[in-house]
């Protein structure tokens, strides 16, 4: 029998607040990340998961045989900025619910959107190696977080992110790419260094907060299942655009923040703010 949908409450759900606590905050300033349980309903990932599938499976272009990839290829299928193809799919990327936990976890006066991308690791996909996001990134602060939400419950068989413990403030391996050089050059490096390491399964309805510095990976799915992920990156919205340092930022800048100009914080239409005090 098909259930109605309630589609009201599942927009209020994505618009209204939810209660970061003091410790979670600390949390996320001293670690780097943080795991918050129940931030959004079985409901609202069930329905905006199936939209999400859907424009994944749709737009997905890399269909070679898994040993025919590179390890980056082997890790995800990964489609981007979903909210430009689907109105249903912006009605999630823009969750204010969700943009007020970046902001409030980076203690900042708003944020911005970087770009979404639904991260798809299929059965019998590879590891995630180790790796920071802003190497990617033309911006200028580190004020930058990503946040990770799986849409199905997420064993530890399936690769669920995980995170080395304060490692935003470690200035090694901050020029490497996701590759098998960055995943055991990274891993020698934080072990070396003492860092812990969360690896932890996801409830349904759990989400996590990175920040842009931090390193982190995710085991291979070893499950029959695909490993459902959605996630936005948002920057603080007083973000500036830096210089590219890489040919990755320099694409980056290009596609993703409309080759506005360095310097200048990122005003095109692309990156709109999402939440604001
Ligand atoms: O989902 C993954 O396996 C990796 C995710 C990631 O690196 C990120 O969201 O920054």
């Amino acid at each position: 029998m098909q259930v109605a949908v309630d589609k009201a409450s599942l927009l209020h759900e994505l618009e209204t607040e939810y209660a970061v606590s003091a410790e979670a905050t600390a949390f996320y300033r001293e670690y780097g990340y943080v795991k918050l349980k129940n931030v959004l309903s079985p409901e609202v990932l069930q329905y905006y998961g199936d939209i999400i599938t859907e424009l994944v499976f749709r737009l997905n272009t890399l269909t070679k045989p898994m040993e025919e990839r590179t390890t980056y290829e082997r890790a995800f299928l990964q489609i981007m900025n979903l909210w430009r193809e689907d109105a249903s799919a912006r009605e999630f990327v823009f969750s204010r619910r969700l943009a007020k936990i970046a902001t409030d976890l980076m203690g900042v006066q708003g944020v911005r959107l970087y770009h979404d991308q639904a991260l798809y690791k299929e059965p019998s996909g590879g590891l995630t190696p180790w790796h920071a996001d802003q190497f990617y990134w033309p911006l200028a602060s580190p004020q930058t977080v990503t946040v990770w939400i799986p849409l199905q419950a997420t064993p530890m068989e399936m690769g669920p992110l995980a995170f080395a413990e304060r490692s935003q403030n470690v200035e090694i391996g901050r020029d490497i790419e996701i590759s098998d050089e960055s995943e055991q050059r990274l891993s020698e490096e934080l072990k070396k260094l003492n860092f812990n390491v969360n690896d932890t399964p996801f409830e349904l309805g759990e989400v996590s907060f990175h920040a842009g510095w931090t390193f982190h990976r995710a085991g291979p799915n070893t499950s029959g299942a695909p490993r459902k992920v959605m996630t936005m990156i948002y920057m603080d919205k007083d973000q500036t655009i830096s210089k590219p340092k890489n040919s990755f930022q320099q694409a980056d800048w290009t596609t993703w923040l409309d080759s506005y100009p360095v310097g200048s914080k990122p005003e095109s239409s692309l990156n709109p703010v999402l939440f604001t005090y």
